[in-house]
């Protein structure tokens, strides 16, 4: 029997979940965080590092990956897991957030979104069928809804509409995705920062029916408060039984809050990104490796961490890396943050399976300074 795509609830401390999601490519241990590897590739780090650092599924973009080389190329090419040489889960976004932070000249309709490529300026259109094929193309294990996501804040009438628009396209998308035995959609909560509103919104997916639900439109310039204060009941509004996925979050504090309101999986660009802007999160905050007092530090980044710049490398080497523009810089950077967020969800699953999410949390957050270490 081939596996299908399901996910098990193991564990609940609080509202903190414990759990795994199974499908054909192998299983996904929640809460999870998931690498950004945007066009076809986390940036600075060989598939098989990223695998290393515990990651158990990276995120892919329809956006970028619809404009070079094409949905298409890569079908022709086997896929995007044989292409990127990942054969582990692909969760893709849906293309509609990215167009509307990236692209030029957008044009939205009922229908979907026409939008100019930031890459060469051709123009292009998203709907949800053309997304739903998109992502079949690329061979996607989790396909996300084509949405829109309005920047916050933004007043109440247009959150709604914008909001009822994302839920008929819901519904479109599951339509044109069909039946796909081991494959998954998600649907995508929207509704600003509104209960009700988010109310809404969780009925209308509920309705349609997905084997997952993901939190949309924070992280969107609203601040940590106001998304914890959404998050406090946003979750709670979605399936008890189905994974629930909060898109684009975050820094390491953002993730363990929202893992105590009852979120299961995230992603974010930060540890990839700051790796190559000099940025290290550590468990007692963030380090700027760039700045002067590492020149000569003989210490590792992070005495407890098992990374290979933790383990090989001094700050000294980091900092002259760094200052000096190497690529290895921006590798062993990327490196030990992957390493780091993963750890933090190692050490949340364990505590939500011990019953002591509460003491994790309060260790966390304890010996963490604000600002740069
Ligand atoms: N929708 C989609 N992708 C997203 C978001 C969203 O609302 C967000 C919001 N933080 C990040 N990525 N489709
Ligand atoms: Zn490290």
């Amino acid at each position: 029997m081939t596996t299908r795509f399901a996910f098990e609830k193991l564990a609940q401390d609080g509202k903190a979940r414990l759990g795994r999601i199974t499908t054909p490519r192998g299983d996904i241990r929640t809460p999870a965080f998931m690498p950004v590897g945007t066009a076809a590739t986390v940036k600075a780090m060989m598939p098989e590092s990223v695998a290393q650092t515990g990651a158990d599924i990276l995120l892919g973009n329809t956006y970028h990956l619809m404009l070079r080389p094409t949905a298409e190329r890569i079908d022709r090419l086997g896929g995007l897991h044989t292409f990127m040489n990942w054969s582990k889960p692909i969760l893709t976004d849906s293309g509609g957030f990215q167009v509307m932070s990236l692209a030029g000249l957008r044009k939205l309709t009922e229908d979907g979104v026409r939008f100019k490529s930031h890459i060469d300026g051709s123009e292009h259109m998203l709907s949800p069928e053309r997304s739903m094929e998109i992502q079949r193309l690329l061979g996607s294990d989790i396909v996300m809804c084509f949405d829109e996501c309005p920047a916050l804040p933004a007043d109440r009438a247009r959150i709604e509409e914008s909001m009822r628009l994302s839920m008929r396209w819901a519904a479109r998308s599951r339509e044109a995705f069909g039946d796909r035995p081991g494959y998954a959609l998600f649907g995508i909560q929207q509704g600003g920062l509104e209960e009700d509103l988010r109310g809404e919104s969780a009925a209308a997916l509920r309705e349609i029916g997905f084997e997952g639900y993901a939190i949309g439109g924070l992280a969107v310039g609203e601040g940590q408060e106001a998304m914890f204060g959404c998050l406090d009941f946003a979750p709670d509004q979605l399936p008890e039984d189905k994974p629930r996925y909060l898109m684009g979050v975050g820094k390491p504090d953002d993730i363990v809050g929202a893992v105590k309101r009852g979120v299961d999986m995230m992603d974010c660009v930060l540890p990839s990104r700051s790796g190559r802007t000099g940025q290290a999160f550590t468990r007692h905050g963030v380090v700027n490796i760039k700045n002067a007092r590492h020149a000569d530090d003989p210490r590792p980044l992070d005495e407890n961490c098992t990374c290979p710049a933790c383990r090989n490398y001094s700050r000294a080497y980091l900092h002259h890396v760094f200052r000096s523009q190497e690529m290895i810089s921006g590798m062993l950077l990327t490196w030990h943050n992957l390493q780091y967020f993963q750890d933090i969800m190692a050490g949340m699953r364990d505590a939500i399976g011990n019953g002591a999410f509460a003491a994790w949390e309060a260790d966390f957050h304890a010996g963490r300074a604000e600002g740069d270490i």
